[in-house]
């Protein structure tokens, strides 16, 4: 039996912060540092994890799982195309038939703890909490994230922020595609049409979902699109509550990263070029 009289007060706040401090200081430097933990956030750092590399996810609200856990209007089930559903079993998520020909269905939270579990038992770091308010960009290249408390943001308390190093970033911001912003902010050319944001198309759900898989690339030097994100950043249209693209282009960003990072470091590879 445990037994509660054991605990010291200041002993539990000790081992709190001291395990936080090591988790902190082990996310300062970091293979991939991807923004935001919705679907294609999550998806993506379980995979890059799996591979090997030091990837962490920052999220700004406490909950990580962005826009899984209400479904589609609070109906907390999503409809899962038959392309993603070996994501869904490789994480060990629950789906079942619907009458859509090719699609199935998810419980929502299902999804979110799945996909949560999953990066986490990887090996990749869930920070919440804490807000990404601007990039680092050295010789015209991405080279980390500026961070704060969510807190700081929210209470706009005029505290500094804290850096971190990253040689790649992905930004799974979903519909803000704050991190691109940030980078068009900073003057750099983005590889879309027109070299700048293109936002959001209107909703369509077919093509969106081929088309944000087609649009999750390397936009800036360091800096992959997934998700929403890809969507707003290249001109492509919403889905609703459709999460197979979400998977799937979070396998891609993957994927782009895992073999950048077998590249030479800060390789000349030509953003956009898959
Ligand atoms: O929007 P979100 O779930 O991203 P996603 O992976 O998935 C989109 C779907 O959920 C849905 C959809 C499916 O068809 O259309 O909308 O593209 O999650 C984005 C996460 O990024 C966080 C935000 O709180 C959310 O959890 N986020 C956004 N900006 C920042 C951020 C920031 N500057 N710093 C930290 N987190």
């Amino acid at each position: 039996m445990v037994s509660a009289l054991s605990i010291r007060e200041i002993d539990v706040s000790r081992n709190i912060l001291r395990a936080y401090m090591q988790k902190l200081e082990e996310v300062l430097d970091l293979d991939v540092a991807i923004v935001g933990a919705g679907p294609s956030g999550l998806t993506a750092a379980a995979l890059i994890a799996e591979a090997g590399h030091r990837v962490a996810v920052f999220e700004k609200k406490l909950a990580p799982g962005g826009g899984i856990w209400g479904g589609g209007m609070k109906f907390n089930e999503v409809v899962v195309e038959e392309e993603a559903l070996p994501l869904l079993d490789k994480f060990g998520i629950r789906h079942h038939d619907s009458d859509m020909a090719g699609s199935h269905l998810a419980d929502s939270v299902e999804l979110a703890a799945g996909l949560i579990f999953s990066a986490l038992r990887a090996g990749a770091r869930i920070m919440n909490c804490i807000h990404v308010e601007d990039i680092m960009v050295i010789d015209g290249r991405i080279a980390g994230l500026v961070i704060n408390w969510t807190s700081v943001e929210l209470t706009r308390l005029h505290v500094d922020p804290l850096t971190i190093a990253a040689r790649h970033v992905i930004d799974g911001t979903g519909h803000d595609c704050s991190i691109a912003r940030m980078a068009q902010d900073h003057g750099m050319a983005l590889a879309t049409p027109s070299g700048r944001i293109m936002g959001q198309g209107p909703m369509w759900a077919g093509p969106a979902e081929e088309m944000v898989v087609r649009n999750t690339m390397e936009i800036a030097p360091g800096l992959v699109v997934m998700g929403m994100a890809a969507a707003a950043a290249l001109g492509s249209h919403r889905m609703g509550p459709v999460f197979g693209g979400m998977l799937l282009s979070g396998r891609k960003a993957a994927q782009l990263v895992i073999n950048r990072l077998a590249d030479p470091p800060h390789s000349s590879a030509a953003p956009g070029k898959p």
